[in-house]
């Protein structure tokens, strides 16, 4: 008999699906464990390899979890709406929901093939109206609770998608799905106020266990930075100029105002600018630009001044030159920069490039390096780190933080400005003109509208500001109830949730329009519809929502696929599974996913907790992330390359086990490694290895052999087994299990049933359905290895770890100590070296010499 995958592994998945052996129970009494992993896009290619990597990492880690007595839930289902789905419609003439659902058909195959323990029975999916009604009915609370609100953006605009993209899907000015250049374009879109969440989105890091990279990444994105807000007068004229500084320490040493090509004082005052022309042509240029161009620090700081224009710093009342230049961004800070060269690097190169004053208001504290100067002690670079104050005027002598509070109380008493908090992250663009995503549910009713404008709002607005989320109901406007969100918005109208799903409509033609609109709205009979408040006629919002959108709540979804099939509403029927299971124990994913899915994931929770629907306000207690896998090559895989490993063809050459063991021993699982067929083939060999020594007739009846160095190993790596598994060295763990083979082989002779027993058991996470297979044939009686318990090793078995080291001054024992067997020679000469009775025969002398003996004695030689 031979190891053959093919025949065992189909078999034990049918056997395991009947057992409904990896069914979540709802309010089991066991302790429970949520282990989520990224649900997959089904795109056209079919599974990667790399979704295999971290699935079955984490298989491996909810195996044990069961085994050891855990209630277990993890879920699988399918994020389908999205781009390239509609893209390859298009290009086929097949319906995007003909092509989401063969996709799907292919990636469960696939999937099933490898017999991940995902529990089925939740399965869900972001495109089934069933599911993505609810994504509407969050968006409705955000709307009706005044976080949701339409703007008129310029928005990255993609000339080829010819679709508005967030900032996060432009990657170094370029579309993320289909690589070409963005460009800007003005578009009225929805946004979802996460702005207001950036404070707790920062905060609640603390209370997490994410790794410390994710987090950073995190606070970063979210830039919040401490400054003040400060105006600057144009002379002759009443317009002014609102600036943000991080470093108003640095006043008296403003040479310039720099203002971005978007600013509206140089596109709305063109008159008042004596060169026009030379403006206009820089504005336009500089607009085709992308903001993370026009920021590179390494990028020539290039600018025109608006001549005729004149600043007056409000601080000295000097007057300073106005420029236009496009290293200042538009919707940062107000969109305009002082310039103060000697002690910004930005500004100095601006400065030195248009020969403006470069003056030096902040010297080094004592003893502390300053700029590198010329010979001529002129500045050769800024000094950008604090100081002290100079050439300020009643400043002077002030350090650059006491400055920095003694200036923004100043301008604040002036009423000239004061102190202000700025954030990097800016409001969710949440509209897209696209067929394939889930239709926003509000309708325009100019009726209502009309009710809404002609109210005096003021009493409201306040009345809004000041209440909390949760209590935030409607306010009554003529006969009609108003949600704060129908009042911010005038014209637009919530859904009511017995409308849900607003189902998108089947239509025969999807592909975007170009003109900046939605597909949805060539759809007329769908567009006309009845307002549900004053039921007037009204026109349904054609926009759809961002790819983000289904996957802002699914693991979520999951739970209440427990309670009801079709997830029913009302909300409330949920919030016994969400106090049961929630927060998410582990949740893995990629880096990638940092600052859009797990930041716009957080938001939602952290509102879903306002609205008192969840139990806490962070949903994923510990956030991990795998690493790529890259072609044989060590290039990403792509198919222009022909680099793509097909999991089909290595499911069925060397089996799922082997697929799954090698996945996990390729390398740390936090880090990415290219693919070897070499290694795939290595473990197989070892998965037939294991599968000839058990089938061995003496060895499967023995009883009562003991050897005891075997047993130590044994318990040894039970300890490795399962501590790698929980700290995710899924690598190590697989080691330690082709080591104790080894042993076994050498100990074949004297290897009992109870051995092979728990070794099948350790390998049963990683290699399941070889495991049940040789479990079986030892014990046929039993319904699954994976109802049986992980084993326990004994600590005082493994203690032989520990040895005396003897301790010798010129050969002479003075102490012995109890340490670690494998203690390094530095780590015994520490040791020992703290020993009173040591440095008593050491007392001071030189040491010549050590002789080090691992595992028995430390001398010295003085
Ligand atoms: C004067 C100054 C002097 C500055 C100095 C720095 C050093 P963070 O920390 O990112 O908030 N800034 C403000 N708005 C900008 C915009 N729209 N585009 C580009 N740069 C802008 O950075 C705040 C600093 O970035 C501000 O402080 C401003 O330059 C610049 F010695 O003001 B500073
Ligand atoms: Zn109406």
């Amino acid at each position: 008999m031979s190891y053959n995958p093919s025949k065992i592994e189909p078999k034990w998945q049918k056997k395991w699906e009947e057992l409904k052996l990896y069914r979540a129970e709802d309010f089991s009494k066991k302790p429970k464990q949520y282990i989520l992993i990224e649900f997959p896009y089904p795109s056209g290619e079919g599974l990667h390899v790399g979704h295999i990597r971290s699935y079955s990492a984490l298989d491996a880690l909810a195996r044990k979890k069961r085994m050891e007595g855990y209630n277990v839930i993890y879920p699988i289902g399918w994020d389908a709406f999205g781009l390239p789905t509609e893209n390859y419609a298009i290009k086929k003439g097949i319906h995007p929901s003909k092509i989401t659902e063969s996709n799907i058909k292919t990636f469960k195959r696939q999937l099933k093939s490898l017999g991940l323990s995902f529990d089925w029975s939740r399965e869900i999916n972001t495109t089934d109206p069933q599911y993505y009604k609810w994504t509407q009915w969050i968006f409705l609370q955000f709307f009706k609770k005044g976080l949701a609100h339409q703007a008129e953006m310029p928005i990255n605009w993609c000339p080829s998608c010819k679709i508005g993209l967030a900032n996060e899907e432009v990657i170094q000015g370029k579309c993320e799905r289909c690589g070409s250049e963005t460009e800007r374009k003005k578009l009225k879109q929805w946004m979802l106020k996460i702005t207001k969440y950036a404070d707790r989105l920062i905060e609640n890091l603390k209370k997490v266990d994410y790794l410390e990279k994710i987090k950073i990444q995190q606070i970063n994105w979210i830039g919040k930075s401490y400054g003040t807000n400060l105006e600057f007068k144009i002379k002759d004229s009443d317009l002014k100029i609102s600036v943000f500084t991080t470093r108003v320490d640095t006043i008296f040493g403003v040479t310039a105002i720099v203002l971005a090509p978007e600013h509206r004082l140089v596109t709305e005052n063109l008159s008042l600018i004596k060169n026009r022309d030379e403006v206009e042509k820089y504005i336009k240029e500089a607009r085709k630009k992308s903001d993370l161009e026009r920021t590179d620090l390494a990028k020539e700081k290039t600018g025109v001044e608006l001549k005729g224009i004149k600043a007056i710093n409000p601080v000295t009342g000097k007057e300073i030159p106005v420029w236009v230049g496009d290293y200042v961004i538009a919707t940062y800070g107000g969109g305009s920069v002082m310039v103060v060269p000697a002690h910004d690097q930005r500004d100095f190169e601006f400065a030195e490039r248009y020969n403006l004053p470069i003056i030096e208001v902040i010297k080094p504290i004592q003893n502390h390096r300053g700029a590198e100067r010329g010979a001529n002690d002129q500045l050769l670079e800024a000094f950008e780190s604090d100081g002290i104050l100079v050439n300020s005027g009643e400043f002077s002598g002030l350090t650059s933080a006491e400055a920095r509070e003694k200036i923004t109380q100043w301008l604040k008493e002036k009423k000239l400005g004061g102190p202000q908090i700025n954030y990097k992250l800016r409001d969710w663009i949440f509209s897209r003109q696209h067929y394939w995503g889930e239709p926003i549910p509000l309708v325009f009713c100019p009726n209502c509208k009309d009710i809404v404008e002609k109210a005096n709002l003021e009493e409201i607005l306040k009345q809004a500001e000041n209440a909390e989320i949760k209590s935030l109901t409607t306010f009554k406007i003529q006969d009609f109830e108003f949600y704060l969100g129908e009042i911010l918005n005038p014209g637009w109208i919530a859904i009511p949730e017995e409308e849900l799903p607003v189902e998108l409509p089947y239509v025969e033609k999807y592909q975007p329009t170009g003109t900046g609109e939605s597909p949805l709205a060539q759809c007329q009979d769908w567009v006309k519809t009845k307002c549900p408040k004053c039921h007037g006629p009204a026109e349904r919002e054609t926009d759809t929502m961002p790819n983000w959108a289904g996957s802002s709540w699914y693991y979520l979804a999951y739970l209440m696929r427990g309670v009801s099939d079709n997830l029913q509403f009302p909300i409330s029927r949920y919030k016994k599974v969400f106090e049961y299971w929630l927060p998410v124990d582990l949740y893995n994913g990629g880096m990638e996913h940092t600052t859009l899915h797990l930041l716009y994931s957080r938001f939602w929770y952290q509102f879903l907790f306002d609205l008192g629907v969840v139990p806490n306000d962070e949903p994923y207690a510990r956030r991990r992330s795998h690493g790529m896998v890259l072609g044989e090559d060590g290039e990403k895989m792509s198919k222009s390359r022909g680099n793509v490993i097909n999991p089909d063809e290595m499911v069925k050459k060397y089996g799922a086990d082997a697929l799954r063991v090698y996945e996990m021993f390729m390398g740390p699982f936090d880090q990415a490694i290219s693919w070897s067929t070499q290694g795939l083939v290595g473990v197989w060999r070892f998965l037939n290895r294991v599968y000839s020594l058990v089938n061995n007739r003496q060895i499967k009846t023995r009883i009562n052999k003991k050897n005891v160095n075997l047993e130590r190993i044994f318990h040894q790596t039970i300890k490795k087994v399962g501590e790698d598994l929980e700290s995710l060295h899924f690598n190590t763990a697989v080691a330690a299990l082709m080591s104790l083979l080894n042993e076994m082989e050498k100990n074949r002779s004297v290897l009992t049933k109870a051995e092979i027993e728990i070794y099948l058991k350790l390998l049963a996470p990683f290699a399941p359905h070889l495991s049940e297979e040789l479990w079986q044939i030892i014990r046929p009686k039993s319904k699954s290895i994976f109802l049986e318990k992980w084993p326990i090793y004994d600590p005082e078995l493994i203690k032989e770890e520990e040895i005396e080291l003897i301790i010798q001054v010129n050969g002479r024992i003075r102490d012995k100590i109890k340490t670690r067997i494998d203690i390094s020679e530095q780590e015994a000469k520490d040791l020992a070296l703290k020993s009173k009775k040591v440095q008593k025969y050491l007392a001071d002398q030189e040491i010549k010499k050590i002789i080090f003996v691992p595992k028995k004695l430390i001398n010295f030689v003085i």
